[in-house]
């Protein structure tokens, strides 16, 4: 009965996969989250669903694929990414992650936190749209791009970690940080969960996003390319939803542990 289940859920997902020739996230895939039911916005197409911390169903907007959510000040979502400490630290040190964006140009000018990896939110962010020069992106430890991006535009942006050896960001495919390499169980190490963005003292202007990812590696500069930009329809290799969907996240659990 279970191999009947996971026939059809994979001949369904082919199916809609090759109708409309969606990209294919890369493996490594731990969780992901797109914001497309208003009615349950935490939902998780792969791994967790998300905390909501001063966001709920109310935030929902149509915009960006599928739908997104409108992230005011003071407002952040908890991402619980199922990764277990690697890289030869005792947090997470090979990670990456995507975040499709699109800060109003009402905030452009302001600090718009992106993410935070102290699960307190006790100290400030570790990845920022900058206010000056408006739109770089990063923060001082990693430096920031010389790019910047532009208010009321969708963009995919890419953060891809291998402490203590590189620290990339890329957006819409494209690097535009080649950034300072962070130390083993750091600051840009990971707890079991990342605050998205978090800042503990106002640098976290409003912005929208409309997909979350991670990975519990770094993604390549050719993996990250063909992830595209933030009009790119992405989807989860058929595998991984069915794997995770018939019991995989239990088992993955049991080994974290
Ligand atoms: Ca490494
Ligand atoms: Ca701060
Ligand atoms: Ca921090
Ligand atoms: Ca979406």
């Amino acid at each position: 009965m279970k191999s009947t289940i996971i026939s059809i859920v994979l001949v369904v997902l082919a199916t809609a996969g090759f109708a409309r020739a969606d990209v294919v996230l890369p493996a490594g895939l731990t969780g992901f989250w797109e914001f497309s039911d208003s009615t349950n916005v935490a939902h998780a197409t792969v791994g967790t669903d998300l905390g909501l911390h001063n966001v709920s169903g109310s935030d929902w907007v149509l915009g960006g694929l599928g739908g997104a959510i409108d992230v005011d000040r003071s407002a952040w979502l908890i991402v619980t990414h199922n990764i277990g400490p690697n890289g030869g630290g005792s947090y997470v040190n090979e990670w990456s992650i995507l975040m499709d964006i699109m800060v109003p140009q009402s905030s452009i000018g302001n600090w718009v936190a992106l993410y935070q990896t102290n699960t307190s939110n006790s100290n400030d962010g570790d990845f920022f749209v900058k206010n000056n020069p408006a739109g770089q992106i990063g923060v001082a430890a990693t430096g920031y791009s010389t790019n910047t991006i532009s208010g009321d535009t969708w963009y995919r942006v890419v953060v891809s970690v291998d402490n203590p050896d590189s620290y990339r960001i890329y957006v819409d495919g494209v690097q535009w940080l080649e950034g300072t390499p962070q130390s083993i169980d750091g600051r840009f190490s990971l707890d079991p969960t990342l605050l998205a963005f978090a800042d503990e003292d106002g640098e976290d202007y409003p912005k929208y996003c409309s997909t979350l990812a991670m990975w519990n590696r770094p993604l390549t500069g050719a993996e990250i390319a063909s992830i595209g930009n933030a009009s790119t329809v992405i989807v989860p290799e058929p595998a991984t939803i069915a794997l995770l969907c018939l019991g995989g996240l239990g088992i993955i659990g049991r080994k974290r542990r």
